[in-house]
């Protein structure tokens, strides 16, 4: 059987790391790259901690591209700074070198490239906004084509959002962040004929990451990939913290964990509501992952962790 393609676009937060470390580990997938946003972090940290990842992991072949694409609405220091903190990880800094290879090339124009010359359609994961796929689409309409489906960590459908109005004044706190830091890009992306599927604050807020959980992770820590994802959520583990990205990646792994349900919706770009995911009769359609077995998933984090 082949492997399934999957271009991962991430925007360099705790919890994007450990969605390429849960998409590494799987068998059925080939990652055809892996391309950096500049939004939940900075992007020189972010980018080099990616690249220490694929090297621990035996993924070095894997190529990492810098997206310089810029978003409306930035996210707070305090989230992006822990980029710097994972990048000087003692476990990432083993060697003085990278495996990894940086392209020249900037990551958009690489997402145009890399699914133009792929032989057959890929699966885009987006853990990030959705900014460098809206420029593909605009500049390079043809690769729309060449886009299996997208699985994206964004949005927030029958729930409140997590922009919150201490943190972003003027906003009425229906927004999500990924969607909030480019409104413009989820409305051009929601004006494709793709195929979205959708795993928004809906289903995210049923996967916390509580002490419970990473203490178990700790007792595997002889895993270097455990030990790192520990290290990880032992971070954040002060905030309150969820497996957005973890679990938007988790659909690759066994879709049949999760019931999808249709959704119409329309995306807000302007006002207090900007980046508002809203559910709307006739609105553009997309499956929004509606329920999880979140047995399975936790255990299914740890398993495929234990290496
Ligand atoms: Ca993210």
């Amino acid at each position: 059987m082949s492997k399934q393609p999957v271009l991962l676009d991430h925007d360099g937060a705790v919890d994007d790391f450990l969605a390429t470390m849960l998409l590494l580990t799987m068998e059925h997938v080939e990652p055809i790259g892996i391309i950096v946003t500049p939004a939940d972090c900075y992007p020189q940290p972010a980018v080099s901690a990616t690249r220490k990842i694929l090297d621990l992991m035996g993924k070095s072949h894997i190529p990492v591209a810098e997206s310089t694409v810029r978003g409306i609405n930035p996210f707070p220091q305090l989230y992006r700074r822990d980029s710097f903190a994972i990048d000087n990880f003692p476990i990432l800094n083993q060697t003085e070198t990278y495996g990894t290879s940086l392209l020249t090339q900037p990551g958009q124009d690489f997402l145009i490239q890399a699914l133009r010359t792929h032989p057959t359609p890929v699966t885009l994961l987006i853990t990030g906004p959705l900014t460098n796929l809206a420029y593909a689409l605009d500049t390079a309409p043809d690769i729309e084509a060449k886009i299996e489906r997208l699985i994206w960590m964004g949005g927030a459908l029958d729930v409140p959002g997590n922009v919150e109005k201490n943190w972003e004044p003027g906003q009425d706190g229906t927004a999500e962040w990924n969607a909030y830091w480019d409104p413009l890009a989820v409305a051009r992306v929601w004006s494709s004929g793709l195929n979205i599927i959708m795993c928004s604050l809906d289903i995210t807020n049923n996967v916390p990451v509580t002490s419970e959980f990473v203490q178990k992770i700790g007792k595997q820590r002889q895993y270097d990939v455990s030990d790192l994802a520990g290290q990880c959520y032992a971070l954040v583990i002060a905030q309150d913290y969820y497996a957005w990205d973890v679990l938007a990646t988790a659909y690759i792994g066994k879709p049949e964990a999760f019931k999808l349900r249709e959704v119409e919706t329309e995306i807000i770009t302007t006002g207090k509501s900007q980046g508002r995911t809203k559910v709307v009769a006739n609105g553009r359609k997309i499956w929004a992952m509606a329920d999880v077995d979140t047995i399975w998933f936790y255990e299914y984090i740890l398993s495929q962790w234990r290496r």
